[in-house]
């Protein structure tokens, strides 16, 4: 039974977490870096389904990440819909279009050329899923009420790194697509005045002849330091 306290006349309880050695902590750490470690972001999907219920848990992973306040200032849109899929890629590439054709300036296009991305975005209608990540500035309580969200950005962003580790531990790829501007996700999929989009993400498999660029990485003695 837990055993819950009233403190300050809000609830409390004890929290324990399963003991784990320094041992299995080290290799639990190893394991789990060789695998992120092959996470890559994708830009050519097969259109082999992935279940409904996979994506709900993935979403779930997502939901469970630290908000400010503990507001959850976030909706999460899966798009599985045909016809949906292919309003979103329309929409996107006539951005993109714009963008790749005079919107971004010249050391932009050069600091993608490495990637080879372009206006097209048929991974739009080509991943069985998208799912479009809303942020939310604040919520509307009983009669238009506005309930103020905090650290928006933050918390949205960390969901979305617990969502894009959820894709890879499923044995899924994903892509961080941010079409340019995206306003148009807010009416294609009906969202209300409180929420902008923030994040688009394809999840499916990779194509079988999906290719990616050979990058190199700073290491983490590079981007880290130690204060012993
Ligand atoms: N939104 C464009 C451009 C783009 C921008 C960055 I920064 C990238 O890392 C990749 C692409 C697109 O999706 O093509």
């Amino acid at each position: 039974m837990t055993e819950v306290k009233i403190i300050n006349g809000y609830p409390f309880m004890p929290y324990k977490m399963e003991n784990i050695s320094a041992e299995q902590s080290l290799q639990t750490t190893r394991v789990f870096l060789d695998n992120m470690q092959k996470r890559r972001s994708i830009r050519y999907f097969s259109d082999k389904p992935v279940q409904r219920e996979v994506i709900k848990n993935i979403l779930s992973v997502a939901n469970t990440a630290p908000p400010g306040a503990n507001k959850q200032p976030w909706t999460f849109c899966a798009v599985h819909n045909a016809a949906t899929k292919k309003q979103i890629r329309e929409a996107a590439e006539k951005e993109e279009y714009e963008s790749y054709h005079g919107r971004m300036p010249a050391e932009w296009l050069n600091d993608l050329a490495p990637l080879k991305t372009d206006w097209k975005k048929s991974f739009l209608e080509m991943a069985p899923w998208l799912i479009v990540i809303f942020k939310k500035s604040y919520e509307k309580g009983n009669e238009g009420a506005k309930r103020n969200n905090y650290y928006v950005m933050e918390s949205t962003g960390i969901a979305i790194g617990f969502l894009i580790t959820a894709i890879h531990q499923a044995g899924l790829v994903t892509l961080t697509h941010t079409p340019s501007p995206m306003n148009f996700l807010s009416n294609l999929l009906n969202r209300p005045e409180n929420e902008k989009p923030f994040l688009l993400l394809p999840v499916g498999y990779p194509a079988d002849d999906c290719i990616i660029p050979v990058l190199k990485k700073q290491t983490v003695e590079d981007v880290s330091i130690f204060y012993l």
